[in-house]
């Protein structure tokens, strides 16, 4: 207690932690020491490398720093040469992209070697759910950054100044593009007005080495373009695109391309005329070729009647591989479903060997307690990336068969789909930053850790900053003791805690209704497409629960090359994180733990509950170390996902064991909430 007591007086009184609300992300303002930077040349890119590194130069004073260009072939595409005379690079954002790296390290204490760093993926890119009435499409940190409802196509100097601390927090991490509109795009974003508000905000990103895409609607043609028909094939249609393209590139010069859903979830596509999607993203890549664009084409497609939703983008999609052209990349969501808290990893990564295909993550938490719930989302990316799919050989991991490593492409990218608004945090949750930060790390180098960003983002975003040049002997190491390591451990463990509390063993999408965010197993109303309701997948009943994508089932697990198809086909196995994802198993099946699996579920719905009351607990003792404002942000946010996760195991616990008609064990704590209470007052929102 004694000991509590001084450290809070030391914290409190000495170090008087200033309030911080968030916004300047893992920026904070150094107190710098004097450098002196050398550059033969001159840019804005070059300008901006240099106001960094003396405005957050931690390193030897009053040192030089040389920012050199070369031609040496071990650099690759906007990478870098760190060594203690400075940067090497052979392009103005390799130099800026060598600065943030030079500054991090010196800010998070980490040795600054000769060392060559290439980026893994040549794009890295954001994509923006926004709408242009300034609504996001699961955003849950505030309105759009980029478009608005009321005048929306003034700019304002706050906009401005917005547009580029957004630039300068992408820039810090590697990120080289952004995708300004969700991709169920309204054809409005192709009109002049918007487009001379995208080259506003293209012109605020370019400096930072940002190139600017758009989502296009496939039937624009007709809907703003008073054409009769969207057909990729007719020559009124392909020459409406050619003008389009066109006068984008008058207004943006590097404009990066277009990202296309199409034919999924009611958007138009090339389907709606008989043709395929290889003949929809073609038209399109001949149209921009000229100008160096390229068409970043969605695999995410499902139909009502498809049995198992699983296996519709493999099925569409491998039958075309070597059919589009090389400029046109196929966006692959990491699962077969959809950013579900776990899915094994899509089988189209690796399977379409002539084409190149590129990862797309979320970053904004849609299935994972929005920006309410503490969930940091490296250790899921780097689940993904790190998967054998063995389509070439043993190692062949989703990483390689997507960075070019393995299969010869031309582009290579990775997205993000972005958890931004205009909450002063930017992000809603003060840990939700750490998923943006996160995405851009693994974007830039897709070997790190989900310890090692957790650790760096941590150092960056909550060391008091009064104390970076005078604290007292001892602090920093007091500091990563009971403030560092618990809350990295926190943070690389939330993930799991989530899916423990929300869906365990491979079971998925068990929300209610279409917010999903609560717990809804029960949820099937006759109007809605069976596909979007819970018991499509969980198929739950007396005999059992999960989904059989054996091969005697709906043979999901024949998309995935052996010896993955037989390990996920057998019952002997089958890592249990997928069981039910891949089998229908009785109630009273035997688990390697020696339980049922209805026990099994009990205990992974209790722990999660027992996780984040945990992560409370943690949070609680880091006081001394926070800022009140953050502090208190996030513990009440630990607070609502404690009682969330009670919620989501009462609801599942309760629903399913009317099936399973077995009790739950006697040391699992009893359900606090009622069933028919849960389902009430979740009717009675809808
Ligand atoms: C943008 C899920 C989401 C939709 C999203 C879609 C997609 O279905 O719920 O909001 O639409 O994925 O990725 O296209």
């Amino acid at each position: 207690m004694k000991k509590i007591l001084t450290c809070l007086i030391i914290c409190c009184t000495v170090l008087r932690i200033r309030a911080e609300n968030g916004h300047e992300l893992w920026l904070r303002p150094r107190t710098a020491l004097p450098v002196r930077v050398i550059c033969e040349r001159s840019s804005p890119a070059l300008a901006i490398a240099r106001r960094e590194l003396e405005d957050g130069w931690v390193g030897k004073a009053d040192a030089s720093v040389v920012l050199a260009f070369t031609k040496d072939r071990a650099i690759k595409g906007d990478g870098f040469r760190l060594g203690q005379r400075g940067i090497e690079a052979k392009t103005d954002a390799g130099i800026l992209y060598g600065v943030y790296e030079l500054l991090r390290r010196q800010q998070t204490g980490l040795p600054i070697s000769e060392e060559v760093c290439n980026p893994s993926y040549e794009r890295r890119i954001l994509d923006h759910w926004d709408n242009p009435d300034g609504s996001i499409e699961r955003g849950y940190a505030g309105g759009s950054i980029f478009w608005r409802k009321s005048n929306p196509f003034a700019i304002t100097d706050g906009d401005k100044v917005l547009w580029q601390q957004y630039a300068r927090a992408d820039a810090s991490v590697g990120i080289n593009g952004a995708v300004l509109n969700n991709v169920n795009a309204s054809p409005l974003i192709l009109s002049t007005d918007y487009l001379a508000r995208v080259k506003a905000i293209a012109d605020i990103l370019r400096p930072y080495g940002i190139r600017t895409y758009l989502s296009v609607r496939f039937s624009s043609p007709v809907q703003i373009g008073g054409l009769t028909t969207a057909d990729p094939l007719d020559p009124g249609v392909e020459n409406w695109w050619k003008e389009k393209i066109k006068d984008i590139y008058q207004l943006i010069p590097d404009f990066g391309g277009f990202l296309v859903k199409a034919n999924s979830e009611g958007q138009p596509g090339p389907q709606d005329y008989g043709r395929s999607h290889a003949d929809g993203a073609n038209m399109m890549a001949d149209a921009i070729r000229p100008f160096g664009g390229i068409i970043m084409w969605r695999a995410f497609v499902y139909k009502a009647s498809d049995k198992d939703r699983a296996k519709q983008a493999y099925a569409e999609f491998t039958p075309l591989d070597g059919q589009f052209r090389d400029n046109v990349i196929i966006q692959v969501k990491n699962g077969p479903v959809d950013f579900q808290p776990r899915e094994p990893f899509s089988p189209l990564f690796g399977a379409m060997k002539k084409t190149d295909v590129m990862p797309e993550f979320q970053v904004t938490q849609e299935y994972l307690g929005q920006a309410v719930h503490l969930v940091f989302l490296a250790p899921m990316w780097e689940e993904c990336l790190k998967s054998d799919t063995w389509q070439g050989g043993p190692g062949s991991t989703v990483a390689h068969c997507t960075d070019g490593s393995l299969y010869p492409q031309r582009y290579t990218a990775i997205a993000g789909v972005a958890n931004i608004g205009l909450d002063s945090n930017w992000c809603g949750h003060p840990f939700a930053q750490a998923n943006w930060y996160a995405f851009g790390r693994l974007a830039w180098n897709n070997r790190l850790t989900s310890g090692q960003i957790a650790d760096e983002w941590l150092r960056l975003t909550f060391y008091p900053i009064q104390r970076q040049r005078k604290e007292p002997a001892g602090y920093q190491a007091d500091w990563e003791t009971h403030f560092l390591q618990p809350v990295r451990e926190m943070m690389l463990r939330s993930r799991e805690a989530a899916v423990n509390y929300m869906m365990p063993l491979g079971l998925h999408h068990l929300f209610s209704a279409n917010e999903h965010y609560g717990p809804g197993p029960w949820w099937a109303p006759q109007k809605v497409r069976p596909d979007w309701t819970p018991p499509y997948y969980h198929k739950a009943d007396t005999g059992g629960i999960g989904f059989d994508r054996t091969n005697t089932g709906s043979d999901a697990v024949s998309q995935y090359h052996e010896p993955l198809r037989s390990q996920f086909n057998s019952l002997f196995t089958c890592p249990d994180m997928y069981l039910l994802w891949f089998h229908h198993l009785p109630w009273s099946y035997r688990m390697r733990s020696g339980r049922t699996l209805w026990q099994e579920l009990c205990y992974h719905y209790e722990e999660g509950v027992r996780q984040v009351r945990e992560f409370q607990n943690i949070w609680d003792k880091v006081r001394p170390y926070v800022d009140d404002e953050r502090f208190v942000l996030v513990q009440s946010k630990l607070r609502s996902q404690s009682s969330n996760a009670q919620l989501w195991k009462d609801a599942c616990l309760q629903y399913f064991g009317q099936f399973s008609r077995q009790p739950i064990p006697p040391d699992i704590e009893r359900p606090v909430h009622d069933l028919d209470d849960i389902i009430r007052d979740d009717t009675m929102r809808r």
